[in-house]
């Protein structure tokens, strides 16, 4: 048995310089393993809390005085009921006494201390039935920011570079010269006008929805031309974030449920894109299943906030046929086995799952291990920063250790 031996829960800062929550975690065998837990902006409304109300410190002073007593002398290897302990000791639906990013420094914190006792990489402890490790996932790239993520940008939170190639050194490669063309296309059109960065590493430039659109779509096919790597546009609308009284509201026009669905089908074929998240609002089960009948077959149509990681969300969106894939946010939900609960709920019905960081990071590698273990289809990790980078020289690391890929896409 992996007995725990100590805990210690602290105050560190994300990406975006915001406080959040890191634990650690020491087993008996002394083997030992720290995690952090990152933030986002565009927060579904089905999230579980970040923090309990006080925020950091408040949390901190819970988990001290009442949920750490409670993990001493669990098993490591029992997630389940080391994850089961943090539910009842915080005692409600989401999580708002302890917050969610406690659960999740604690829960990642377990299983890493886990691994290591194990001299096991982290992926194997999670990994589900039949996943040997040798499957990679394609790379969800974020090349273009707008929406929450950077002030003065486009409606559209992120424009995506999805790179799918078997091998994830060829996938990282080709998402990363998307977003250094776009860069540079950018500098070229507008050589006098300041160019920056989001809060997840891709350009901000005061352009609209098409105008980003054109540049990801010709700066995909550029890429491919060049370096023979299927990579395609994508998208996270974030449609949440300028949905009002039941229409999309974007700088230059409104729609409504019906409109928003053509338009957005009408950008699937005439960009070619691949990747589509969150085109619709939290609530919009069936608008989603409308949009999924009409492009699914060309595209991923992936939910967000729409799902929030929550297990009871996936089944209603199953039930009707809403997406055919899933974003997985650790901390939308709280632990790994509340994470791991969705994603077997999504591979046993056929939904694709797509594991994700949030816009405020760590400069941590865990995120990878949670692709490749879950045999995600892919892995949204932004593309520069420390923070993103540490995710994807992970993912890179991780394909060298087991020999590379033998699937073909
Ligand atoms: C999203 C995420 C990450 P946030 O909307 O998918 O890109 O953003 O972490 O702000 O929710
Ligand atoms: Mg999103």
């Amino acid at each position: 048995m992996s007995r725990i031996q100590s805990v210690r829960v602290d105050q560190i800062y994300d990406s975006r310089g915001k406080a959040t929550i890191e634990a650690e975690v020491v087993l008996e065998s002394g083997a030992h393993a720290r995690a952090g837990a990152p933030s986002g902006a565009s927060t579904g409304a089905h999230e579980v809390a970040a923090f309990p109300k006080g925020g950091v410190s408040a949390a901190l002073t819970t988990v001290r005085q009442r949920l750490v007593p409670a993990l001493l002398g669990l098993d490591a290897g029992d997630q389940a009921s080391v994850d089961s302990t943090i539910h009842a000791i915080d005692g409600t639906p989401d999580l708002s006494q302890v917050g969610g990013n406690s659960a999740t420094a604690l829960s990642v914190a377990t299983a890493m201390a886990f691994a290591l006792e194990r001299g096991e990489p982290l992926w194997k402890v999670l990994a589900r039935p039949g996943v040997d490790g040798r499957k990679f996932p394609a790379i969800v790239g974020n090349c273009l920011n707008g929406g929450r993520h950077a002030i003065g940008g486009p409606d559209i939170q992120e424009f995506i570079a999805y790179a799918d190639d078997a091998d994830p050194a060829r996938s990282i490669q080709a998402a990363l010269r998307v977003h250094a063309i776009i860069g540079e296309e950018l500098h070229h059109r507008y050589p006098t006008v300041a160019l920056g960065r989001g809060d997840e590493g891709g350009w901000v430039a005061a352009i609209g929805n098409v105008e980003a659109l054109e540049f990801l779509s010709e700066a995909c096919a550029q890429t491919r031309d060049e370096l023979h790597i299927p990579v395609y546009p994508g998208l996270d609308l974030a449609a949440s974030e300028f949905f009002e009284a039941g229409n999309y509201r974007y700088h230059d026009r409104t729609l409504d449920s019906p409109g928003q669905v053509a338009f957005v089908a009408e950008l699937v074929d005439q960009y070619g894109i691949r990747y589509l998240e969150d085109p619709l609002d939290e609530e919009a089960f069936e608008p989603f299943a409308e949009l999924t009948r009409a492009v699914g077959s060309r595209t991923l149509v992936v939910g967000d906030d729409l799902y929030a990681t929550n297990v009871s969300r996936l089944r209603r969106g199953i039930d009707l046929a809403s997406t055919n894939a899933v974003l997985i946010k650790v901390n939308q939900v709280g632990t790994l086995t509340d994470t791991l609960r969705t994603v077997d709920l999504a591979g046993s019905k056929g939904i694709a799952t797509v594991t994700s960081h949030r816009s405020g990071e760590v400069p941590e590698s865990w995120l990878a291990h949670v692709a490749v273990g879950t045999g995600a289809r892919a892995l949204k990790c932004g593309l520069l920063g420390g923070e993103r980078m540490a995710k994807l020289n992970e993912l890179l690391r991780l394909g060298r250790a087991t020999g590379g890929t033998t699937d073909a896409r």
